[in-house]
């Protein structure tokens, strides 16, 4: 029998799984005003952050999620040069969206943040574009400054936060969706980070109505792999401004882009948009 203190292990009772890994060492570990953060050293996945006991991220995988949730969007829109993130205070998806040239001002609006400062020391490479002149990191509360944000100052919104249970929880609803519909620009898009199409169905479902319910004419749900949360697959949901067709994106670009990615193609970006059958059918009779 392995000693379990040598394993971390994310219980997710929502789904009534739970996900384990082999630990070396906890290197941090911290409540904050707002949450409990601590850092792992794992055996084989590099380093893990987890939040309330369910893992942001590892060194190994977060690739997976953070182009996800950047190339997507950036290259669904037609346009993007002004970009606001909510959360992502690790800075993983404000590193992807500073790969795009023609991106020209990035606000990243963080509650926490211990979470940034514990980033920057324990996953640097994820914060190597911090200082970039085009970022402003702001440690805020997201909602507050959603609804005080200028109204059309926006061509993408991407939340990247953790579930909707805790700090998170008023990011997925639809007083939040009107403020952010209220601040994209003509032409612009959302995009929410919406845990396990398998686990958490129920939730995406209820995303997709509260984004209607708010005004949102279109929205759509991609898949990606992501081992290191609940189930090992995970969703993002996109909602736009405009009816516009969410499935089709600047795919020409897609292929020629002028930076490096591990996980993003245009191939894959394409797959990621397929809708397993369940979910099809599900998202159909909302
Ligand atoms: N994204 C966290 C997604 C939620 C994970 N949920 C879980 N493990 N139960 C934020 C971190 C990546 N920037």
């Amino acid at each position: 029998m392995l000693d379990p203190r040598e394993w971390f292990t994310e219980i997710d009772e929502r789904s009534g799984s739970a996900l384990s890994y082999r630990i070396l060492d906890k290197l941090h570990e911290e409540q904050t005003p707002f949450q409990r953060i601590a850092i792992y050293e794992t055996r084989d996945w590099g380093r893990l952050m987890s939040i309330d006991g369910c893992v942001m991220l590892t060194s190994r995988d977060n690739f997976l999620y953070h182009e996800a949730m950047a190339h997507i969007p950036l290259f669904t829109h037609t346009a993007p040069r002004r970009v606001v993130i909510i959360g992502g205070g690790d800075c993983g998806t404000l590193r992807e969206v500073l790969k795009h040239p023609e991106v020209e001002r990035v606000v990243q609006v963080e509650i926490d943040e211990r979470v940034t400062r514990l980033a920057e020391k324990h996953f640097p490479e994820l914060c190597e574009s911090n200082g970039d002149p085009r970022a402003e990191l702001l440690f805020a509360d997201g909602i507050r400054w959603m609804a005080e944000a200028k109204a059309e100052s926006a061509d993408v919104i991407i939340v990247d936060s953790t579930d909707p249970v805790g700090p998170a929880e008023g990011l997925f609803n639809e007083a939040f969706y009107r403020q952010c519909l209220r601040v994209l620009a003509p032409g612009g898009l959302f995009v929410q980070q919406s845990e396990s199409p398998i686990a958490h169905t129920g939730l995406i479902l209820s995303i997709h109505r509260h984004l209607r319910a708010a005004g949102f004419p279109l929205t759509r749900s991609a898949c990606f792999p992501q081992p290191c949360y609940p189930s090992g697959w995970w969703s993002l949901t996109m909602a736009a401004r405009e009816a516009q067709d969410l499935t089709r994106f600047r795919e020409d670009a897609a292929r020629s882009r002028p930076f490096p990615t591990r996980w993003y193609n245009a191939e894959v970006h394409r797959g990621a948009l397929a809708l397993p059958e369940f979910l099809r059918e599900a998202l159909a009779a909302i």
